[in-house]
């Protein structure tokens, strides 16, 4: 790696174990989302106030489709939920919602309240509070290819004009640059897996990981992992 000290512009938190954390306590699986819901308002404003400029949750996977029904209908309500809840404090924090993932299959009402998040957000100044909502990886990788083959069969871009540069802005996170790629990814409970999250933007982050389970993440956990990467960061420096 180069010896340039990045900043923490970028954070990404793929947010597991909130299944766990209900079964350690015999409570339903939904009761563990719900407290995870939580700590999404808690992590938002300690970013907000760390200086972050983007913070990407990974919320919900394309694979997640598998689960059984009454639990992809929980949590496709906890969007509505999310913003009946705390949009007045993502307006007074000046916090900018954007949703990233596919369109297909996400029930019409909880699309049209993340529309709606977007559009009141959409002039705020501050973090941007991104969600990757039906998002997958590899799909979104699909996506961007067939995109650029449709601009070269209708003429408009040359094979040999494709680069890193134009490929990354078909990804889903290019209405998110200069900070598109994360400096940082964390993963909660103690797993160490990217599960098809962001292979591409996440090509030269650093990794944190953590045994805490993402309902009792909390600012100050937030606040070690950060200072882990700043030291980290500090010490390549001197090599
Ligand atoms: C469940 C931990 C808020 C992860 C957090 C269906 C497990 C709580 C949202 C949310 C989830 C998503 C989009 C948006 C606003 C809020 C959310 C999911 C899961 C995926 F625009 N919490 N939350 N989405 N859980």
């Amino acid at each position: 790696m180069n010896n340039k000290s990045h900043s923490l512009n970028h954070l990404a938190i793929i947010m597991d174990g909130n299944g766990r954390w209900a079964k350690k306590r015999h409570l339903p699986r939904f009761v563990g989302h719900k407290h995870g819901m939580e700590t999404i308002r808690t992590i938002a404003l300690a970013a907000n106030e760390l200086g972050i400029k983007v913070l990407t949750l990974y919320a919900f996977s394309t694979e997640n489709w598998g689960r059984p029904v009454d639990e992809v209908k929980y949590l496709m309500r906890l969007p509505i939920d999310f913003f009946d809840k705390f949009m007045p404090e993502l307006m007074e924090n000046n916090v900018k919602v954007n949703i990233m993932g596919f369109r297909d299959e996400i029930p019409d009402k909880t699309y049209q309240i993340m529309e709606k998040a977007m559009a009141e957000t959409k002039d705020n100044t501050g973090m941007v509070l991104n969600f990757a909502f039906n998002y997958g990886a590899r799909k979104e990788i699909v996506s961007a290819s067939q995109k650029l083959a449709k601009k070269v069969k209708d003429g408009s871009l040359m094979p040999e004009d494709i680069n890193e540069k134009v490929f990354a802005e078909e990804l889903l996170t290019a209405s998110l640059a200069p900070y598109d790629n994360p400096d940082l990814l964390i993963r909660t409970s103690g797993e160490e897996r990217l599960s098809n999250f962001l292979l591409w933007q996440l090509a030269y982050s650093e990794f944190e990981f953590t045994e805490k389970l993402w309902p009792d993440f909390n600012a100050e956990d937030l606040k070690e992992l950060v200072a882990d990467f700043n030291n980290r960061d500090r010490r390549f420096g001197k090599i």
